[in-house]
């Protein structure tokens, strides 16, 4: 039985998931999405992840959504080997970092990425009307209003300064952890690793190193998730045209950053 993965290559949730089948090892067929053109958004799609979103797993007939599930999921459907460490507090502080992703991070990165450099690729193309009507898609109220500010608003979104304290708090919270420990749960490479691998990459490819420039531990820890070789799952997927608009968006926006994180 193969298992199927419905994804989009720079999102990520489904980078998290691609992760752990590397790390594992674990073969997998792609069902790639395009976000900006709305393959998520389709009536179709929606029967398999209600809330119109990557990643969504299929394996042994079973559907799957949710980044943190399917990888917890993964985990135990292919134990060897584990990314889960056996160590009961350790196993807590993964959930401790992986449940601050599900609530609030990763909609934190969202609108940092959004309003900075993918509301011109939303843009790009339409009509305010088909813009609104794109949007409209979107099956949760609170996620459409978020998306409907931030993508015509920009940095001056009201959710834009929220999102950026928020991270300014997780990038502190790394380097105690990880003047601590070598890995984010303790000892070893875990899910909690995995799952913040993404936003790491995000931070940079946006040009806000600058968020974590004076964290030495943290600048290492991110030199050391970069080089395992699991980072394939990133780097082969890359896609080419992102990037240049995340650097020339993220480098304009970076002293409204800076302002934010010197109030
Ligand atoms: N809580 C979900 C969030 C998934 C999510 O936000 N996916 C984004 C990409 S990172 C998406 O598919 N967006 C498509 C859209 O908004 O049209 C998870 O962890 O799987």
């Amino acid at each position: 039985m193969t298992i199927e993965l419905y994804h989009n290559d720079m999102s990520t949730c489904a980078q998290k998931v691609r992760l752990t089948l590397a790390e594992k090892e674990l073969n997998w067929e792609s069902h790639h999405m395009d976000l900006r053109k709305g393959d998520t958004r389709t009536p179709e799609y929606k029967k398999l992840n209600p809330g119109a979103v990557v990643p969504t797993l299929i394996d042994d007939n079973q559907i799957i959504c949710e980044s943190t599930v399917i990888m917890e999921y993964l985990d135990d459907a292919y134990p060897n080997p584990s990314v889960r460490p056996k160590d009961p507090v350790e196993r807590a502080r993964v959930r401790t970092w992986t449940k601050q992703l599900d609530e609030g991070l990763h909609a934190a990165v969202g609108t940092i990425s959004g309003t900075v450099a993918f509301r011109h690729q939303m843009i790009a193309g339409r009509t305010e009307e088909e813009i609104i009507a794109f949007i409209n898609l979107i099956p949760e109220p609170e996620r459409r209003e978020r998306s409907l500010d931030t993508t015509f608003k920009g940095i001056e979104s009201r959710y834009f300064r929220p999102a950026i304290k928020r991270w300014e708090k997780l990038f502190a919270d790394l380097e105690t952890t990880l003047s601590k420990n070598l890995w984010l749960a303790g000892k070893t490479y875990s899910l909690a690793d995995i799952a913040y691998t993404p936003y790491l990459t995000r931070m940079d490819h946006l040009q806000f190193m600058g968020l974590f420039k004076n964290r030495p531990k943290t600048l290492d820890w991110y030199d050391r998730i970069k080089a395992r070789p699991n980072y394939s799952a990133i780097n082969e997927w890359i896609n080419e045209k992102y990037i240049p608009l995340m650097k020339e968006k993220g480098i304009a926006a970076w002293p409204r950053v800076d302002e934010i994180l010197n109030e």
